[in-house]
C-alpha cells in the first residue's frame, strides 16, 4: 500500500452531519490534512463536474451542489483513493444500504443525487480536485461561505 491524497466533500444534504461523518473518516484511519466550507456558484460546481456535463442528471447535480454549503477536505491515508471511495460506498445510497450498510452513503445519504458525500476517482481526478479546492499557487479557489452566510 501507498500513501495516497485524495479530495473528500461533505455535500450539502450531509452537513447537518458532518461531525458523524468526521467521526468515521477518523476512526477508519485517515488524516484530515486541509478543511473549509464553501459555497460553491454554479459555474464553479460546473468546472469541478465538467466530465458530466453531458449527462441527464448534471443540471440536478449543479443545482443540488449550490443548494448550500458543503465541507471540503484533503485526506490522507494508505491507498486513500480506493479506501476512501470503498469508506463511501456506491453512488446510489439505497444501493448502498443494501449492498454496504456500514458506507458514508448508506448512513448519512439520501438517494442517488443527495449522496451525502465525494470521492475523487483516481490519484489523477485527485490532483485535478485537491488544485480545485486547495489551489497551490494563484487563485484563492471557491470563496468561503463565511462572505455570503446571513450577516448578524
Ligand atoms: O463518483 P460518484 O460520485 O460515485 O458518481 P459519478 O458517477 O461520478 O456521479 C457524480 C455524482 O452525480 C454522483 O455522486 C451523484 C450524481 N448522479 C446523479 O445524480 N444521478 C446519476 N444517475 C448518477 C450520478
Ligand atoms: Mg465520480
Amino acid at each position: 500500500s501507498r500513501k495516497e491524497k485524495t479530495l473528500a466533500l461533505i455535500k450539502p444534504d450531509a452537513v447537518p452531519k458532518m461531525g458523524s461523518i468526521i467521526e468515521a473518516i477518523i476512526v477508519s484511519g485517515f488524516t484530515i490534512t486541509k478543511a473549509k466550507m464553501v459555497l460553491l456558484s454554479r459555474a464553479e460546481a460546473m468546472d469541478f463536474y465538467s466530465e458530466h456535463q453531458s449527462k441527464s442528471f448534471f443540471h440536478d447535480l449543479i443545482t443540488f451542489m449550490t443548494s448550500g454549503p458543503i465541507v471540503a477536505m484533503e485526506v490522507i491515508g494508505d491507498d486513500a483513493v480506493s479506501s476512501w471511495r470503498k469508506l463511501l460506498g456506491p453512488t446510489n445510497c439505497s444501493v448502498a444500504r443494501s449492498e454496504s450498510p456500514e458506507s458514508i452513503r448508506a448512513r448519512f445519504g439520501t438517494d442517488g443525487t443527495k449522496n451525502a458525500a465525494h470521492g475523487s476517482d483516481s490519484i489523477t481526478s485527485a490532483a485535478r480536485e485537491l488544485e480545485f479546492f486547495f489551489p497551490s499557487s494563484g487563485g484563492r479557489g471557491p470563496k468561503n461561505t463565511a462572505k455570503f452566510s446571513q450577516s448578524t
